[in-house]
């Protein structure tokens, strides 16, 4: 069975390694969110790629849930002796090389999506990681600061301001100059069935949607295209998905979400069972819906959730 799931960080990462276990026969492809990649000390970051290939290939700092693990920051400590910032975003050594080595083959005319096969051979996730686009997309948002309305990379949104200030806009920077990276229309034409793991529904999924032509693939794949909330009990599990929900508009609830995805391209969605009544609503949205346990507190609950995320598709088929 070919399976596509669009991902984020830390929660699509986490959604990946129970969905290896529960299908382990299946060849599964990844279209990474690169909206969140920042340049740092004249290097590529790409943070949501990272945690994916970190994650499946045993490399993650597993408390995090990003970067790497047994880290040490020599070269951040001598950075900022140099007075050289942001001081804020905190870069390990083993994940410097990382992005050196990334740096590295850019700089020599190699496109993002070749740099992350590279990476990859070392890492061996398990999965085809593909970034959305080998274009470069950051996602930027828009707040309000001490009065002044200003454009802040998210990163520095989420990271040096802790989401602490309302998002007034979420914007892709990019997008829509950028095409899909090379295979990502083939496996989403390809695939057997298409999920949506619980990632932030705005800046993870949401920017993996803004890039031409990606959403429209899913709508037309005639397959079934199952999502995951990644809002229990009317609040992110963790991290402030709430706060870019309100940015677009969107209510902190699993009901909204996925009415926010639509039924032209969802045909399924669990929620989590404290969010049970929210069954109804999602289903009259022509979206299935069932309630099903969605926290992943270890890899037997991760994979029983992915388990009943290709249930649903079997039968939304
Ligand atoms: P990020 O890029 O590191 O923020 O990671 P993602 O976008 O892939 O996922 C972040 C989302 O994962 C957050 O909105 C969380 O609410 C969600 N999440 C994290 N852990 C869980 C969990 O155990 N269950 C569910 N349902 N969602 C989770
Ligand atoms: N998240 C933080 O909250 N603080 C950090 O200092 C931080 C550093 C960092 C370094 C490399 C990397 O790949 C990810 C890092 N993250 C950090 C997570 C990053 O902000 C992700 O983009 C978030 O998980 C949201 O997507
Ligand atoms: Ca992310």
């Amino acid at each position: 069975m070919r399976i596509v799931v669009l991902a984020g960080g830390i929660g699509g990462a986490r959604f990946l390694r129970g969905l290896k276990r529960a299908a382990p026969d299946a060849e599964i492809t990844v279209i990474g969110n690169t909206g969140d990649d920042i340049h740092l000390f004249g290097l590529k970051v790409c943070p949501d790629l990272d945690t994916v290939m970190y994650t499946l290939g045993g490399g993650i700092d597993e408390e995090q849930g990003w970067g790497r693990a047994d880290e040490t920051f020599r070269v951040k400590e001598e950075l900022g002796a140099y007075g050289v910032g942001p001081e804020w975003f905190g870069l390990g050594d083993r994940d410097f090389a990382t992005h050196i080595v990334r740096t590295q083959m850019l700089a020599a005319g190699y496109p993002l999506s070749a740099v992350t096969e590279a990476l990859c051979a070392r890492w061996k996730p398990g999965v085809t990681l593909l970034p959305m686009s080998d274009d470069r997309i950051e996602t930027h948002v828009a707040v309000e600061v001490d009065g002044e309305r200003k454009a802040v990379h998210f990163q520095e949104y989420w990271v040096r301001l802790r989401a602490s200030v309302p998002a007034e806009a979420v914007v892709p920077v990019g997008a829509e100059q950028a095409e899909p990276a090379p295979g990502v229309l083939a496996a989403i034409a390809a695939a057997d069935v298409i999920l949506f793991p619980p990632s932030n529904p705005v800046v993870s999924i949401g920017t993996i949607l803004a890039v031409p032509g990606i959403r429209e693939a899913i709508a037309e794949a005639g397959v079934p295209v199952v999502g995951l909330s990644p809002i229990v009990g009317d609040a992110p599990v963790r991290g402030m998905a709430d706060k870019v929900l309100a940015a677009v508009g969107v209510e902190a609830t699993a009901a909204a979400v996925a009415a926010h995805y639509g039924s032209g391209l969802l045909d399924g969605w669990l929620v989590d069972t404290v969010d049970a009544g929210a069954v109804a609503e999602v289903e009259a949205a022509g979206i299935r819906c069932r309630a099903v346990p969605l926290m992943m507190t270890g890899p037997d609950a991760t994979a029983a959730m992915a388990g009943e995320a290709l249930a649903l598709a079997a039968e939304v088929r």
